[in-house]
């Protein structure tokens, strides 16, 4: 049966991260998307600064009314939240639906700018989102804020912050190390409380990255949500970001977007044949 997944994040006017990201993500693992949107990001195109505006608190209640009415989902992601009055009513629907398959990406900056955009939030996400996620998946910026450390530049750093996040109350930790994590290769690390694995894959020649830790929590949601074990989820996601990496876009002369088409071979279906009689 077709499954339903919801993300709870910002709207990438750029198309290519936040609910953009993860809706494309969805369809491409066959699974039916749903949204609720917290927030618009938008980048200016003479200076590159992101700005984000978040949406109303009502309008936002009444997505989230509309996408939980039928109960829970088969997976929720959360990402940019966008503002405090955001993450309690977000808490309040996974809490009453008794929503599980929770997969939560700490977004607090974008790659225009690694600053923190909204530091007021980080704090109330720490208290009532991380306990209830079962995957949480930071950034090394964000992991260094999470972890409260000032460097991740090791894979003995990267243990121990993974180690402190984990004492948050997430299921498992995720940490993206990425192209940024110093050395040859783009490197994550999986853990679950229990057991260390190290994820690697090349780092690729290519700026067309914007929108890649977006649409790796939305491939890690998307594999939950049909069944996946944790880690052949994250194995798969990072199969599927890889090939959206290399086959990326630019939007202009200065940002390049990963293309989430990539890994289903989309290409066949831009220059096939529609059959408008089906
Ligand atoms: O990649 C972080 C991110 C999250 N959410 C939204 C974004 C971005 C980056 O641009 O636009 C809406």
């Amino acid at each position: 049966m077709l499954k339903k997944v919801l993300s709870i994040a910002g709207s990438d006017a750029g198309g290519g991260a936040g609910i953009q990201a993860d809706i494309k993500t969805f369809e491409e693992y066959g699974l039916f998307g749903i949204s609720s949107i917290t927030s618009i990001l938008t980048v200016d195109p003479s200076t590159q600064s992101a700005d984000i505006y978040p949406i109303p608190r009502d309008i936002v209640e009444k997505q989230l009314a509309t996408a939980f009415s039928g109960g829970a989902l088969d997976a929720v992601k959360l990402g940019l939240l966008g503002s405090l009055t955001n993450i309690e009513l977000i808490e309040d629907y996974i809490v009453r639906n008794s929503q599980h398959h929770l997969v939560l990406d700490p977004v607090m900056a974008v790659k225009t700018n690694d600053t923190v955009l909204q530091p007021e939030i980080v704090s109330s996400m720490i208290k009532k989102l991380i306990p209830l996620s079962d995957i949480i998946t930071p950034n090394l910026v964000e992991t260094k804020i999470l972890a409260n450390m000032p460097k991740i530049e090791t894979k003995q750093q990267m243990m121990t912050a993974a180690e402190n996040i984990f004492s948050l109350g997430p299921k498992i930790v995720v940490i993206k190390g990425g192209a940024r994590f110093p050395g040859y290769e783009a490197l994550d690390l999986f853990f679950d409380g229990r057991s260390f694995e190290f994820l690697t894959g090349p780092k690729i020649n290519s700026q067309t990255n914007h929108g890649a830790g977006c649409s790796f929590a939305a491939a890690i949601t998307a594999g939950i949500a049909k069944g996946l074990q944790p880690l052949d989820a994250v194995k798969l996601a990072k199969k599927y970001v890889t090939c959206a990496i290399e086959h990326g876009l630019y939007l202009n002369d200065f940002t390049g977007y990963v293309w989430h088409g990539a890994f289903q071979n989309a290409q066949q279906r831009m220059i096939g044949e529609i059959n408008y009689e089906n």
